[in-house]
């Protein structure tokens, strides 16, 4: 690459999950493999394993603030992607940077759970998240269960609102767009819908895979940083997301006992003979 020019440069905030399969870890591998350049913000370490979260240490709001303002006094950002927060204290802070650079797009993937259900959001979190972030957030990318977990108002119960409608909610709280997922509900196909507030921008459906996916959440919200940080505009930003992420899960792998991976790099192990047999070595 010649000096001058320079790869799309996208900021994450996030959490490390050791084993690869989400986390910072999924973000850094996403970006790379889409062209891209991630600045990384540690916001949390957790300690997991594949039959779930055991324990989340959330770094000081303060290395969180540094962390972040010192990259961003020395090299542009296209865009802004934030997963896991880790404590209240760090979404005002991140909330304060972010308002300091509005015109910078900012996907916003509220991580409230893991795959396997742990909750990694308490409910002063949520709250935190719903006030202070997501009016900053360009598009948010919730699966339908934290739709409805984002959206709920009183008298829910008795009647449930329509993911239509949370959307519409979510959007009136102020975040740009919401990308709900539909992984979690049922059918032959996963239906992802964009809106916008006033209605649905784009719907795009999916064969549904069979397996059960580590990671492909912030799979999807990092390949939707890395399209706008590229210069697509929103609607293709997410369709192509949204392809390229199915691709890493229908080409995903099992590395231990638990869930599957998406394989961000699908398209280099085409290449060459760069994998090994998953069974363990006999002498
Ligand atoms: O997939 C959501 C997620 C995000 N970030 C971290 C995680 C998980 C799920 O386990 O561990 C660090």
């Amino acid at each position: 690459m010649p000096q001058d020019l320079l790869p799309p440069v996208v900021m994450v905030f996030a959490a490390s999950d050791p084993s690869g399969g989400a986390g910072i870890q999924a973000d850094i591998m996403t970006l790379s493999s889409l062209g891209c350049h991630p600045l990384t913000v540690l916001t949390a370490l957790t300690v997991q394993d594949s039959a779930g979260v055991e324990d989340v240490l959330a770094v000081d709001a303060d290395w969180v603030a540094d962390q972040a303002r010192a990259r961003l006094e020395d090299i542009a950002v296209d865009a802004f992607k934030i997963g896991m927060l880790g404590s209240v204290e760090n979404i005002v802070a991140i909330a304060e940077i972010l308002s300091d650079y509005p015109e910078i797009p900012c996907v916003l993937d509220p991580v409230l759970a893991s795959g396997r259900g742990d909750e990694l959001a308490d409910a002063d979190m949520i709250d935190a998240l719903r006030t202070l972030l997501l009016p900053q957030a360009t598009v948010l990318t919730p699966n339908s269960l934290e739709a409805r977990r984002l959206a709920f108002e009183e008298g829910d119960e008795a009647r449930p609102p329509s993911l239509d409608e949370c959307a519409r909610r979510l959007a009136a709280a102020g975040a740009e767009y919401v990308l709900v997922t539909g992984t979690h509900e049922n059918g032959a196909e996963v239906v992802n819908f964009l809106h916008d507030g006033s209605g649905r921008v784009r719907s795009d459906a999916w064969p549904r895979l069979p397996g059960s996916y580590h990671g492909s959440g912030c799979t999807l919200a990092s390949a939707i940083a890395a399209n706008l940080a590229n210069g697509l505009d929103l609607g293709e930003a997410a369709r192509d997301a949204q392809e390229y992420t199915w691709q890493t899960l229908a080409k995903g792998f099992r590395p231990g006992m638990g869930q599957l991976f998406p394989d961000r790099f699908f398209w280099a192990r085409e290449a060459g003979p760069f994998l090994r047999s998953s069974a363990p070595e006999t002498e």
